[in-house]
């Protein structure tokens, strides 16, 4: 007996930690095992950022049925991996944050779930909150399921509130939960078993993908129906409409391996059959979407559509004048073997060569997306550099140019409602919703174009004094939304190469915020700060004190120096403008103009207000 289930919901509304309490209850862990808390979110990146990345598969066993789960990640830049993943399932589990409510990332995953005609079981989680409201969350999703158009019978769905951090469900909030046993209890009675004849012929989707160096690409998918066993001759189709498949040449091989999950294992298996959820190797042409069949009934299914990227930036070959002194692989051979490697998994993923052999373009779904990659490749070992991100524009159906846009949710306290609408304006943001529940906080709901969005999270956390939320997530194209205002303030640019001095610093600080410290290594063209007025500056960070005799007063000995700005990849994608790059090398991220010298900026410049005379 089997049950197939995807956790999906909001960003951190609490599914990995869910997933950690279902493995202990269920006995997945040996009584002593040390384990750590989100134990699924298993690779550094994702433990670094407490997020979830990749989905992942488990399973549990409760009573005789064995349960698979597939931990979902919540941000919005993965929303088409969860969506791929709910082909692969027969039921989901929606977490809502008891005090956040439904959020953009939920109406989503839940639209998602509820048009391929999928059960849902409910959980209310974070009871344990002091700001919880339960009820008001528990009529929220209601509100959701209708304006979803769910059927009665999804909209029979059971409703738990839940304490992931406690490992609680309960079905009344009256009577307090004590573990998670209403929660098992309701994947039993309201996931339906998968359907699914053992007997028939061999068919399989897949619906992710995995990847090792030793088995290369290994498919991840749920058996729709009949048996596979190692060894045997399958089918791979192509692409195509769903049907038997006729007249049409297709990929025939052996299936070197088989695995099915168990707790957080994956264990080899000679040999899976309908309903249950496995992971297969033998074919290099592994791709989502494809049906694997018996070769002798080739029936394809429905494919999944993979998500088109958003948004692109370009990957260049560092040329700074540091080039080479802190990276392992720099080359521009090493850097597009890597991008391309990437796209054996992440489907969502586009290369594309450039006129230049030094310059690729790579375009995703948004910039966590892109970062992530980044921020992989600079731990392996390369350095390079990354233009400006730019959205993805489209020809509409009058040849119009169109862009994307996105929801974005805020949550703010009252008093920074003013602050937020006014910068968003000049955005070209559109506000389609906003709520007041008078506990002082008001969540205010925009559709605005991805451009309007970029470098305006650290001016949000500025301008609500960090106690501001803000949320986006990719809605559609719409209408060119013209010109957009850039940065507002200018930067300090460093015009010499040499070490930073805390003197020059003392001197700059009072009109900058500036990015290095004292005894980091500058270039002439590396940026070094912001300036807190339009326009940049050359300024020399290397200055040292004029040494005299005399000493004036003692406070110029010792300058005190406001701490520099931290620039994370993430920020500096959102940061910087067309004239500008980020160096990323495993130690460090500098951002740099692409002109390196003032006076060829100087020309630069001259020659854009000609042009634009002209
Ligand atoms: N108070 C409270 N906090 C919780 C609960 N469940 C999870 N959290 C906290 O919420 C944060 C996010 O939890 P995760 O389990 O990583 O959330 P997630 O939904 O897996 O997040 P993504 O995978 O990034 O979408 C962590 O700091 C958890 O400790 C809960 O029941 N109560
Ligand atoms: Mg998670």
């Amino acid at each position: 007996m089997i049950r197939n289930l995807a956790i999906i919901a909001h960003v951190d509304h609490g599914k990995t930690t869910l997933v950690d309490q279902m493995l202990r209850q269920a006995g997945a862990f040996r009584a002593n095992q040390q384990v750590e808390e989100r134990v699924m979110d298993s690779n550094p990146l994702e433990r670094e950022r407490g997020i979830t990345i990749l989905a992942k598969n488990t399973a549990v066993r409760w009573g005789g049925t064995k349960i698979n789960i597939v931990d979902t990640p919540g941000h919005a830049d993965f929303g088409g991996e969860v969506e791929r993943i709910l082909r692969m399932v027969d039921g989901v589990l929606i977490l809502v944050d008891a005090a956040e409510g439904p959020m953009p990332q939920t109406r989503f995953v839940t639209r998602k779930a509820l048009a391929l005609g999928l059960r849902a079981i409910v959980a209310i989680n974070k009871i344990d909150r002091s700001d919880a409201e339960p009820l008001r969350v528990h009529d929220e999703v209601l509100g959701l399921f209708i304006d979803l158009d769910a059927t009665h019978e999804q909209l029979d769905a059971p409703f738990l509130y839940t304490s992931s951090r406690a490992g609680t469900a309960t079905a009344e909030l009256e009577q307090p939960g004590t573990d998670l046993k209403p929660l098992f209890q309701a994947i039993l009675d309201h996931v339906p078993s998968p359907k699914g004849d053992p007997d028939g012929p061999f068919q399989m989707l897949v619906s992710t993908l995995d990847f090792s160096s030793f088995l290369g690409r290994i498919a991840i998918g749920r058996i729709e129906r009949g048996r596979v066993k190692v060894g045997d001759q399958v089918a791979l189709l192509p692409l195509g409409e769903p049907g038997l498949v006729e007249g049409e040449e297709f990929e025939r091989n052996k299936v070197t391996r088989l695995y099915t999950f168990d707790g957080l294992n994956r264990v080899e298996v000679d040999e899976a059959e309908a309903g249950d959820i496995v992971a297969l190797s033998g074919f290099e042409t592994i791709e989502i979407g494809r049906t694997f069949t018996a070769v002798e009934h080739p029936e394809r299914l429905a494919g999944i559509a993979v998500e088109e990227p958003t948004i692109s930036v370009d990957v260049i070959v560092n040329n700074s004048p540091f080039a080479g002194r802190e990276g392992k692989y720099v080359t521009s051979r090493q850097l597009k073997d890597r991008l391309y490697r990437e796209l054996e998994r992440n489907v969502a993923l586009r290369v594309e060569e450039t006129d230049s052999p030094d310059t690729h373009t790579v375009s995703g779904r948004g910039e966590l997306h892109l970062g992530i990659l980044m921020e992989t490749m600079r731990r392996e070992g390369y350095e390079f550099q990354v233009s400006r991100p730019r959205v993805i524009t489209k020809l509409g159906d009058d040849g119009e140019r169109q862009e994307p846009y996105e929801e974005l949710t805020v949550d703010v306290p009252e008093e920074y409602m003013g602050v937020v609408m006014e910068k968003l304006g000049p955005r070209r943001s559109e506000m389609i919703e906003m709520r007041n529940p008078g506990q002082g906080m008001v969540r205010l709901t925009f559709r605005i174009p991805s451009r309007g969005l970029f470098g305006y999270r650290s001016e949000f956390l500025t301008d609500t004094r960090g106690t501001g939320i803000m949320h986006h997530r990719y809605m559609d194209y719409g209408p060119w939304a013209g010109p957009l205002a850039g940065r507002k303030r200018g930067v300090l640019v460093a015009d010499r190469e040499g070490s930073v001095v805390a003197f020059a610093l003392g001197n700059l600080q009072e009109r900058a915020q500036m990015f290095v410290s004292p005894g980091d290594l500058v270039y002439e063209g590396m940026i070094a700060g912001e300036s807190s007025r339009p326009g940049d500056l050359d300024v020399n960070v290397t200055k040292e004190k004029k040494l005299t005799n005399m000493r004036t007063t003692a406070s110029d000995e010792n300058v005190i120096l406001e701490p520099p700005r931290q620039i994370t990849l993430e920020y500096a994608l959102e940061y910087i403008e067309e004239d500008e790059l980020i160096e990323i090398t495993p130690k460090t991220i500098r951002l740099r103009k692409r002109v390196l010298t003032a006076n060829d900026r100087k020309k630069a410049a001259r020659a854009a207000r000609v042009a634009d005379a002209s």
